[in-house]
């Protein structure tokens, strides 16, 4: 995959040399170029930005430098990937559509991706106004905070989607097992994880681990990632596809409702839902051990 990154601070992207990601760069499997943004103005300063129209705070990024910035990049990657090859453009914002496991598996199947940080207040609107209607443009968000500039939603957003890119993860580990991602486990969180050795400081590894037992050891894995999951984020589990809640995750998930209600009489149900929803969640594989 060919990653180009065009910011006023290519220097942030170090981090990609690093680990993981520099082993995909190593090994060619990860393409990246880095582009500084001033290098397409053209006054003395190197002037990126202007006030905004209508008035108010900071400053907006000037739709001309973003324009011949982008026109290049795509010139310059077609001129390794051929004549008909365009990127998908990518430009973080606090007001873009969710970046999820989803959208990163998206975009691991894409040969070529321009990313497009802002600073100050972010891009005139009119660039990705008009890449959008030569190319795919995706405005997204990493999440419900506001960040000084978009490199570090860059630096997120590579690195959720080079780790999927086939043989940068090992065998060993699948990427089908992870949070979020679809499958049996999917809108679970993962449970606790343990290693050597067995007794630390006085806390145990939870027995089961050490039985040996295959299909209990799933059970509980799946169990304590119920919990976790109904715990900390209550409204995936409302939004679990009942055909893949079986009638021991069931239990589970009036266990934790009965103690939710001892601990915190006043606190709604977890789910957000009231208790008839819950008996939406029926039937599903019984192919777990209980
Ligand atoms: C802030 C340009 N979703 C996280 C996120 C993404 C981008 C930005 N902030 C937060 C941002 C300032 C300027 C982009």
């Amino acid at each position: 995959m060919r990653v180009d990154i065009i910011s006023i601070f290519p220097e942030y992207f170090a981090p990609l040399d690093v680990s993981l990601m520099g082993k995909a760069r190593e090994r060619g499997i990860l393409d990246i170029h880095l582009h500084q943004l001033r290098d397409w103005t053209h006054d003395v300063h190197k002037t990126v930005d202007d006030t905004p129209y209508g008035g108010g705070p900071g400053m907006v990024m000037k739709p001309e430098v973003w324009g011949e910035a982008v026109d290049a990049v795509i010139e310059g990657g077609r001129a390794a990937r051929g004549a008909d090859a365009l990127p998908r453009l990518v430009v973080p914002t606090p007001s873009g559509r969710p970046f999820t496991q989803e959208v990163a598996l998206e975009y691991a199947e894409e040969p070529w991706l321009l990313f497009a940080p802002a600073r100050y207040e972010g891009i005139d609107s009119r660039v990705v106004a008009e890449y959008g209607e030569r190319l795919r443009a995706d405005e997204v968000s990493i999440g419900d905070y506001v960040l000084a500039g978009g490199e570090a939603a860059v630096l997120v957003m590579v690195e959720a989607v080079g780790r999927l890119l086939p043989g940068v993860l090992g065998n060993a580990r699948s990427v089908a097992d992870d949070s979020f991602a679809p499958g049996a486990m999917a809108n679970l969180l993962e449970g606790p994880v343990y290693t050597k050795p067995p007794v630390w400081r006085g806390h145990e590894v939870p027995e089961v681990l050490l039985s040996g037992h295959h299909g209990r050891i799933a059970r509980w894995r799946r169990d304590e990632a119920l919990r976790r999951t109904l715990d900390r984020r209550p409204e995936l589990v409302a939004r679990l596809d009942r055909d893949g809640l079986d009638k021991h995750d069931r239990r589970v998930i009036e266990e934790f409702e009965e103690r939710v209600d001892e601990r915190r009489p006043a606190a709604a149900s977890p789910t957000g839902f009231p208790p008839e929803v819950h008996s939406a969640f029926r039937a599903g594989p019984e192919d777990m051990a209980d």
